[in-house]
């Protein structure tokens, strides 16, 4: 009997800690009153300061959107520019609270490195830049190649993989620094630049120094792998890897329901249930996640819905003009698809 109660004492006080250590990260983000929110060093589109040291972008949207969910302010963001090779021990350690550092959802870092990926912000794939002066059409003609590629990231992994398959050779070049990655290739210093599709574009759009320009390069057909970009969260606080993930779930899911930052206070009046529930009107949701029941409407207002944050950082409304491809909504062909906010 007695060993009973002490089992069942034992048992609750594990759950109690659980629940207490479910908000560990959480709790120190509050106290601090600012989000920690680690991203590249800059990339056009998706993570770049302007001069005046505002940081904007897709990816920086994300961040804000975590802000405004968490303070009712997208502003409370805190941007850490991290190398592809410091970012999983930055949020590892503690240093930021989450990675919006175009990581891609991988197996051994959602599991091994302790990490959590909350979710797919864009859908990417590994492709190659090129000056049009090498006279290269394909990725198939790379063989002898030297190629400039970053450290610790799929881009090295997926390099070797594809010219093993197709029985080529190539001289990387190593380089951490974006920035460097970039001025190495212009300078000549490689023949190639592999990176995200995404990034490449960036790249062409925002960096060639004059007098080239976005002209003079090309990025190659091929597209050599997938590679999902999600936010990352470190394993051991899943209510905040829960705000991360429905945060952006909430730029969807307001696309799909056709709010945006323009009409959101219109929205409010809807009869439509889940746009009642979406934007807290009918209130249930933001309890469930711990945060305020206004989060999407903050989030909106502040931010926009993903597809406005997507033409403004990346499409028709961005130097960059990429297609959203992959990255439409799944009503639209796409494969962003946020599950039901209910
Ligand atoms: N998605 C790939 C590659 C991502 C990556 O880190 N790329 C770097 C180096 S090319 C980058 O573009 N960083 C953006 C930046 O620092 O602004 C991965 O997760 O390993």
């Amino acid at each position: 009997m007695h060993k009973f109660i002490a089992a069942a004492a034992g048992l609750a006080g594990l759950l109690l800690s659980g629940t207490a250590m479910a908000g560990k990260d959480l709790d120190a983000i509050k106290a601090r009153g600012m989000l920690n929110c680690g991203v590249g060093i800059g990339t056009a589109g998706f993570m770049l300061a302007d001069s005046q040291g505002k940081w904007k972008g897709l990816s920086v949207d994300v961040c804000r959107a975590v802000s405004a969910a968490l303070f009712g302010d997208a502003e409370k963001v805190r941007y850490v520019p991290l190398t592809s090779q410091q970012r999983f021990t930055a949020v590892q350690s503690g240093e930021v609270d989450m990675v919006m550092g175009n990581a891609t959802y991988t197996l051994t870092r959602d599991t091994a490195l302790g990490l959590d990926f909350t979710g797919i912000f864009y859908y990417d794939g590994q492709s190659f830049l090129v000056p049009k002066k090498l006279g290269v059409k394909s990725a198939k003609e790379l063989s002898g190649a030297t190629i400039c590629v970053a450290p610790g990231t799929t881009t090295e992994l997926n390099l070797a993989d594809y010219f093993r398959a197709n029985k080529m050779s190539f001289k990387p070049v190593v380089i951490e620094k974006v920035d460097e990655i970039r001025a190495a290739f212009f300078a000549g210093r490689c023949d190639v630049y592999t990176t995200d599709a995404s990034a490449l574009a960036a790249t062409r759009a925002a960096n060639v120094p004059p007098p080239r320009t976005f002209d003079d390069f090309l990025i190659l057909p091929e597209i050599i792998s997938k590679e999902p970009l999600g936010p990352v969260v470190r394993h051991g606080d899943n209510q905040f890897a829960d705000i991360v993930r429905w945060a952006l779930y909430a730029m969807i899911e307001a696309e799909e329901y056709g709010i945006n930052s323009k009409n959101v206070d219109e929205m409010l009046k809807s009869d439509n249930p889940a746009i009642k529930r979406i934007l807290g009107v009918t209130p249930g949701m933001g309890k469930a996640l711990g945060v305020d029941e206004k989060w999407v409407y903050t989030i909106v207002k502040q931010v926009g819905n993903y597809g406005e944050s997507f033409d403004r950082n990346l499409g028709p409304e961005s130097p960059l003009k990429i297609d959203r491809g992959l990255n439409k909504l799944w009503t639209q062909g796409g494969l962003q698809y946020a599950p039901p906010i209910r």
